[in-house]
């Protein structure tokens, strides 16, 4: 059996708590680091903005409704207000309006880092305001400070069977946490509702706080000797959660960095971001919420498809050996195809073009491990996949999305457990999940309950 053993001693921060230099249209409206307090202030502004807007334009028409989108996955369908992030199908994802690219230049480093604290991008998508060094710090500490996981969630890991799948240990250990719950606690103390979101940020920040030890529980119990090492109170939330999984390597720190970072958010319809809010919404608590957007992440066309995508090149590799030809994978992919099965880690429901979380970590790729053969291999694949799709001409986009890459940058630093990969995007869809129920309460979203019909009532709603 694992002990867990929660170091509880505090060090003193670093006093480097200089403002980053930022360019023109950077927002910061606050120099509190304490963001329960930025968000409080925050809160009834944005309550009015909304209030205001709905009375004004609440019956405005924004669109119509096809027959084909009810049995379309609701593609297209604009359904859900989520304020953290919008994904625009060519230029990839925004989080508050910053693109990849501009969070990776203007949220806060750790000393000596160069890829963005996931801390800094949770401050941007609660508040919309790029932060400070001091206020990533704030968060970084007080992350250490909730990182405790209960004792009978450590035991309920360590009595798991090694056969059960990392992403149902993830979920069941996220809706165990749930003996933590403010929310649920204050709920059946019958509060005023118009402080729900307050227990919601409590039980999200405990939460994303606590993810890091969960998973690497999972990890040390499937992988390794069972132990993980304690939490250090001067180490920001990747470098902890890499020490904690057993990775004593700078470069795989800075790739958790960017890896919490870019999976954080993809606006509200995914299954997972969907989810998340659709459990929430019937107040089921941040851990409940939180952990049946996580059953939505382990499926295959979701966030399993990083695994998918390493099964897949190993398969590859398997079949047609190294120094594979063009012309021989060429036929290793229209032989997925033509058995039915996808190209995993391509395609994607919203983009149109490569997504930038691909483009990123191709960067560093190209940066950290250009020589190494299966990015040689992932390089090869990009070049092919997306005429063979076209040429097959099912697809709506033949591109790669984030999925094509993470793995490939995990095993070259040694993480080859495949099965694992989703449980370290779970863990980053926490920060944006969780960023968008704390204002779905402090917006006092009510059920959500679309309605439904059968096809003898559409056809009737169309005069047929
Ligand atoms: N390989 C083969 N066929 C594909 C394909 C791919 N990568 N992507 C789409 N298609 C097929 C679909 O299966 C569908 O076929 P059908 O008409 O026989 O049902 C057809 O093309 C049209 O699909 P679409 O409108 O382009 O995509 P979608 O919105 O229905 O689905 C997605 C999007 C991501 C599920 C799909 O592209 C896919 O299955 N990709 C592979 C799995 C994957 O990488 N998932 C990860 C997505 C990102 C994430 O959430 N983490």
């Amino acid at each position: 059996m694992s002990l867990v053993n929660i170091a509880t001693r505090r060090l003193l921060l670093h006093a480097k708590n200089a403002l980053p230099a930022f360019g023109a249209g950077v927002r910061n409206a606050s120099e509190s680091t304490d963001l329960r307090e930025v968000l409080a202030r925050q809160i009834p502004e944005k309550q009015k903005e909304v209030k205001e807007f709905r009375k004004e334009c609440g019956s405005k028409v924004i669109g119509e409704i096809q027959v084909d989108m009810l049995y379309g996955g609701m593609r297209g369908m604009k359904g859900l207000v989520t304020e953290t992030s919008v994904l625009d199908p060519n230029e990839g994802i925004r989080f508050r309006g910053y693109s990849l690219p501009e969070c990776q230049k203007l949220l806060p480093k750790a000393p000596g880092g160069s890829e963005p604290l996931p801390e800094g991008l949770f401050w941007l998508l609660v508040t919309g305001d790029i932060p400070t060094d001091a206020q990533v710090k704030a968060i970084s500490q007080e992350w250490n400070e909730r990182a405790a996981v209960p004792y009978h969630v450590v035991q309920m890991l360590n009595n798991f069977p090694d056969s059960l799948h990392p992403m149902s240990q993830f979920s069941a250990a996220i809706s165990a946490m749930n003996s933590e719950s403010k929310f649920a606690e204050a709920y059946a103390q019958g509060v005023n509702k118009t402080t729900y979101w307050e227990y919601t940020y409590e039980d999200s920040m405990n939460l994303i706080a606590k993810l890091p030890t969960v998973a690497a529980i999972i990890y040390r119990n499937l992988y390794k000797d069972g132990k993980v090492s304690p939490i250090s109170m001067d180490m920001d939330w990747s470098g902890n959660f890499s020490q904690m999984l057993g990775y004593d390597n700078d470069m795989f720190t800075e790739l958790m960095r960017l890896y919490l970072t870019i999976h954080s958010d993809h606006e509200g319809g995914n299954v997972s971001a969907h989810t998340v809010h659709l459990v929430g919404s019937a107040l089921s608590d941040p851990y409940l919420s939180f952990a049946a957007g996580m059953n939505g992440l382990a499926g295959p066309l979701h966030g399993l498809a990083n695994q998918e995508v390493l099964v897949w090149l190993t398969k590859l590799r398997e079949q047609v050996g190294d120094n594979v030809s063009d012309e021989n994978m060429r036929e290793f992919i229209w032989s997925t195809l033509k058995s039915g099965q996808v190209v995993p880690g391509y395609g994607h429901a919203v983009l149109r073009k490569t997504d930038p979380r691909y483009e990123c970590q191709r960067e560093f790729a190209l940066k950290h491990l250009p020589d190494d053969p299966m990015f040689k291999l992932v390089s090869q694949i990009y070049k092919l996949v997306p005429d063979i799709l076209l040429e097959q001409g099912k697809a709506q986009n033949p591109w790669p999305n984030v999925d094509a890459h993470s793995g490939v940058l995990l095993q070259y630093y040694g993480m080859t457990e495949m099965n694992y990969y989703t449980v370290l995007f779970g863990v980053s869809r926490a920060l944006g999940t969780l960023a968008s129920l704390i204002w779905d309460r402090a917006f006092g979203l009510p059920l959500e309950r679309p309605k439904s019909m059968s096809t003898e009532g559409l056809k009737k709603l169309v005069g047929r």
